[in-house]
């Protein structure tokens, strides 16, 4: 049994993880072939950083997709960006930047503060949390998630404005892809990880959203196709 322990957010739609980087990590160690175990944590607050995923390893605790796929490479000597050259990797990284610090937002927008959509998804995201305290909690989490909106900007925008953001973003994404197998070529890599954590989170989710249309649409025309990268990863 392995002794690396990832903390994430629960499955639900047919995903491992509701938590677009949780399902990263995941698919992730699945790239690199390094066995895991996981635990599903119902709120994030255990974590040294207050957020999900968050893994145990060999007594240190770390916080952060990212930190913890550097913690990983090192340590265990395995690298899923082995094969791209300096400026494949700087492509990778601007990819990453754009969508886990712009689209994630238009998501996280589209299930907290959507009316329609936060009603069937409270239920979900906050699903581990006991009654009667769920309903205490779930106004508390949704101010805390329109702040977090408005501090990075995205927040400020009218529903149309950060969802032609998003479709935007969706849309760079499969022009990108192209006809490729995987976001930097023939193999799966770092991105393919990051993209393939948010994108099902998009395209599986039953909400209704401009988001998950374009990524419908989009979807058809190349791989990205719902669970594409976790059976090709499947260990
Ligand atoms: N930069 C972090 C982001 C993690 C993150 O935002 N996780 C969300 C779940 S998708 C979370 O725990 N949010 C709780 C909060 O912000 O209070 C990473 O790469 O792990």
């Amino acid at each position: 049994m392995s002794d690396l322990i990832v903390h994430q957010l629960p499955g639900a739609w047919g995903l491992p993880s509701i938590s677009p980087f949780c399902l990263k990590l995941d698919l992730y160690l699945r790239i690199v072939d390094i066995p895991f175990q996981t635990v599903v944590d119902a709120t994030p607050f255990r974590g040294p950083k207050g957020k999900l995923p968050w893994i145990e390893h060999e007594e240190k605790k770390i916080g952060d997709s990212g930190f913890i796929i550097e913690y990983v490479e090192k340590r265990f000597g395995r690298d899923a960006n082995a094969g791209l050259s300096a400026a494949e990797r700087a492509v990778s990284l601007a990819m990453r930047r754009l969508i886990e610090e712009n689209l994630y937002w238009t998501m996280v927008h589209d299930r907290w503060m959507v009316e329609d959509n936060w009603r069937s998804f409270r239920k979900v995201v906050l699903g581990g949390v006991p009654m009667p305290l769920r309903l205490v909690i779930a106004p508390l989490a949704r101010r805390g998630v329109r702040r977090q909106l408005q501090g990075h900007g995205l927040g400020l925008h009218t529903q149309d404005e950060i969802h032609a953001i998003g479709q935007r973003d969706i849309s760079a994404l499969a022009d990108f892809l192209a006809d490729k197998p995987f976001l930097m070529g023939e193999k799966a890599t770092e991105i393919d990880a990051v993209a393939y954590g948010l994108l099902p989170n998009i395209m599986q989710v039953p909400i209704t959203s401009p988001l998950k249309d374009e990524a419908l649409k989009r979807a058809t025309a190349n791989a990205l196709q719902v669970g594409e990268i976790p059976r090709s990863c499947a260990r």
